[in-house]
Order: C-alpha cells, then sequence, then structure tokens
C-alpha cells in the first residue's frame, strides 16, 4: 500500500481526529518538478566554512571540502539504482510543526524509487540511536500522522551523540541494524552532531551515511544554501494570531498592557517575524539591545517613554513583544521570566514618573508567554510541503550514497506556483 495518495481512508482516524486534522490528511503534497520525473545527481562546489576553515577542517578530515550535490533533470530513472536500503530516522532537539512530513517524504522516496527498502524510526531523539530503541515504520503506521503536528511518531530528545562511549553505542546500532543511511532532523546542533557521526562512520569505513535536516522554529538555522528551517513559518503564524486577538482585546477594552514573551532563545528571529506580521505598540530585539549595547534600564526607559506619549493621547493599553532570549542578550542578569521582569520595572519607572509629573496615566498589565503552543500545531501548507521535499531528498541524498550534507530546497527562478520549481 502506497502512502501517497492512496493511503488508508482518513474516515478511520475520525472517532481520534477533530474534523481539521481529518481534512489535513488528505491534504495534497506536491513535490518540486525536478523530483516528479527523472533525475539524476550532479557534483556542486565543494563544501566550505563561513569561519575558522582550519579547525573545521582538522575535525572533518574525511569531509570537508567534499561536494555539494544538486539535482537535475534528466532521462535517467534513480529506481535504476536498485533498492532494498535499510534507513534510519531521527527527530532532535524541539519539536516543529512538519517534523512527520519529513518522515514521510523519506518513506515514500523510497517506496517510489527503492521498493524493498526498510525504515527505522529511532524513539525519543538521539537517545534513540544510543540505546537501540527503535520501531519499523510501516504505510500503516506512518498515514495518520501525515499533515499533522508534533513529533509524537516517534518522539525527539535533546540528547546527543558526544562521547567516545556513545560513538560506539551509535556504531552498534547502525551495524546491528546494517543501515545504509541516517537521516537526522534537528536544528544546529543537531545537525552539527550528524556531521560529526557522518565523519566518524566514514573514518571506519562503515556503510551507514548521515544526511540532516534542518528544524528549528526559531529561524535561525539558514544560509545561502539552506533558506529556512521548518517550522518556522507555522510556528510565527500561530503566534501571530494569538498575538492577534490580544491585540484586539486590548483594544476592546482599553484596559491593559499585554507583555508577550515569544520562544527564540537564541534568536529574535520569532519575534521580529512575528512583530512584521500584527505590528504591536512595542517590539524588543535581542539581537538590536546587544548590538547598541543597552542596558535593562534603556530597554524599561524606551518601553515607559512609549507608554507615557500614548497616555498622553488617551491610549492606557497596547501590547509588547519580547524575545525568550533577551535577558541571554543582556548579560547583567540572572535568566528569568523576561516580560514579568520588564512589568516590574516599567511599573517602578511609571510609579516615579507619576510622582514626578510626568505621567497620567493608569497601567494595568497581563502577562504571556506563548512558546509551546507554536511547536506542535497544525503545518502549514508551506511547511507541509516543505518537510515533504526536504524528505524526499534526503531520501534521493542516501541513495545515491551522499553523506555529511544537509537536505535542503531553494527556488532558483521566481516560482509560478510554489513548490515547483525548488530544486
Ligand atoms: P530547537 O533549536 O531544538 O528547535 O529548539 C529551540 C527552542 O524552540 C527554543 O527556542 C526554546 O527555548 C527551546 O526550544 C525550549 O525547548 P525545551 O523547553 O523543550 O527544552
Amino acid at each position: 500500500m502506497a502512502i501517497n495518495s492512496n493511503g488508508p481512508s482518513p474516515g478511520r482516524f475520525a472517532s481520534l481526529y477533530s474534523e481539521v486534522q481529518t481534512s489535513r490528511l488528505n491534504h495534497p503534497l506536491p513535490l518540486p518538478s525536478v523530483l516528479k520525473s527523472s533525475f539524476k545527481v550532479v557534483d556542486g562546489p565543494p563544501s566550505y566554512a563561513a569561519g575558522n576553515p582550519e579547525e573545521i577542517a582538522k575535525l572533518f578530515p574525511c569531509l570537508f571540502g567534499q561536494p555539494s550535490a544538486s539535482l537535475v533533470p534528466t532521462g535517467a530513472d534513480p529506481s535504476e539504482l536498485g533498492g532494498n536500503l535499510k534507513i534510519g530516522v531521527v527527530l532532535s532537539g524541539g519539536q516543529a510543526p512538519g517534523g512527520h512530513n519529513v518522515i514521510s517524504g523519506i518513506f515514500d522516496y523510497l517506496q517510489d524509487r527503492a521498493k524493498g527498502s526498510t525504515v527505522y524510526g529511532f524513539r525519543g531523539g538521539p537517545a534513540g540511536i544510543m540505546k537501540c530503541k527503535y520501531v519499523e515504520l510501516t504505510p500503516e503506521f506512518i498515514y495518520p500522522y501525515r499533515n499533522q503536528g508534533g513529533f509524537d511518531m516517534i518522539c525527539s530528545g535533546r540528547d546527543k551523540i558526544e562521547t567516545p562511549e556513545q560513538f560506539k553505542q551509535a556504531e552498534d546500532t547502525v551495524t546491528k541494524l546494517e543501515l545504509d543511511g541516517l537521516v537526522v532532523i534537528g536544528g544546529d546542533d543537531s545537525n552539527t552532531n550528524a556531521c560529526l557521526l557522518a565523519e566518524n562512520f566514514r573514518s571506519k569505513n562503515m556503510k551507514t551515511r548521515v544526511i540532516g535536516c534542518p528544524k528549528t522554529i526559531d529561524g535561525d538555522l539558514k544560509s545561502k544554501e539552506v533558506p529556512t528551517s521548518f517550522g518556522f513559518d507555522t510556528a510565527c503564524k500561530i503566534y501571530s494570531e494569538m498575538i492577534g486577538n490580544v491585540m484586539t482585546d486590548a483594544r476592546s477594552t482599553g484596559k491593559y498592557y499585554h507583555f508577550v514573551r515569544l520562544m527564540g532563545r537564541a534568536a529574535s528571529h520569532i519575534t521580529l517575524e512575528c512583530a512584521l506580521q500584527t505590528h504591536p505598540n512595542i517590539t524588543i530585539i535581542g539581537e538590536e539591545v546587544s548590538a547598541k549595547k543597552q542596558t535593562l534600564k534603556n530597554v524599561t526607559d524606551y518601553i515607559v517613554d512609549v507608554i507615557c506619549k500614548r497616555a498622553e493621547l488617551g491610549y492606557n493599553y497596547g501590547v509588547i513583544l519580547i524575545p525568550e532570549g533577551l535577558i541571554d542578550f543582556i548579560p547583567e542578569v540572572a535568566k528569568i521570566e523576561s516580560e514579568k521582569m520588564l512589568i516590574s520595572m516599567v511599573e517602578t519607572e511609571l510609579e516615579k514618573r507619576k510622582s514626578e509629573g510626568q505621567y497620567a496615566g493608569n497601567f494595568s498589565r497581563q502577562s504571556h508567554f506563548f512558546g509551546y503552543e507554536g511547536r506542535c500545531g497544525l503545518p502549514t501548507n508551506f511547511d507541509s510541503t516543505y518537510c515533504y521535499a526536504l524528505g524526499y531528498a534526503a531520501g534521493v541524498l542516501l541513495h545515491y550514497g551522499k553523506t555529511g550534507l544537509i537536505s535542503s530546497q531553494a527556488s532558483h527562478a521566481p516560482p509560478k506556483q510554489p513548490p515547483f520549481e525548488w530544486r
């Protein structure tokens, strides 16, 4: 049974799924045109390091400088390469909408072009590789997760394969399962770890190849070659809807300032994107605070200045976005709930200004943290399609014996219809 358009009827899941989830099961997943017909993999430019190339070359003596790979349309059919591959897949790090579709894409590629192949899902993240905890993925097992949020198909974890003992455990597992390939679906740390695994297997002449897929809602795993990480699009749209609701609430009552902290520990990309989508009254961007060497007092004063100006106009309400990682950008304070700390500092400063006759408004506030709500939502059409293509392409790369590469989709020409021109 194929999972593509002729999987089990979504009606089977009606008792478990909402109407929306059931309708998402049937949402079509168009592949980029190059993946739909005959193609071959050709070598691209050699890999390089954006910084510290000498150090990185020493860490990856087998892989550094190897060529990247691109897919080009041709008369060749990858099915001719033969099948019977054994592939493992692992979800690593924080959840991001679309992970299930990456797995569906890998699985469908193997069903379409390498028949007779087997896919194992490692349970609970990299720990599943080290402990050899896995499940064999079948069409029936995978299908209900198609276009659904979360990582619950095989679950994730934040363990890393770092020590010599852990590398040995990973070697034992891939040897026991006779894996031809392993796909690591993860963020920057996880993909670095994937590359170390690839280097380790290659240096020992093991047959297992490793391919990464770029995931993180934080949106900070990107480069010229990797236009975006999956999950960012969905998470920002979910948060933006919630922020929009809070903005409407604020305007409806005219009563509160809402301080909204948004997920994104090391980067403020989510906060910036949500600000662009919703236009709140104030947005604090951690990288900007850091670049301007601002202190907490500077940030507080900026917020208080805006609140005072709005009060003069008769507006004693508003919405303020704060990135989760703000405190990491201001080294002077420890890790605490930044929105609550800012509220307290803003209240103190407003009281001071009131006593000095500089502020005559009313200040009531609410605090929010929008984080986990956005990590497991139903993937948007973009993330659904992007992830499916990422997984499909990861299957191609492994079929062609590639290792130490990250699967990527990019548009080389302004697309008429988004997914079809991706390569
Ligand atoms: P990944 O980089 O692994 O995708 O996770 C990043 C993140 O979304 C951060 O923004 C957030 O602070 C963190 O996960 C929280 O995750 P948890 O509480 O599950 O460790």
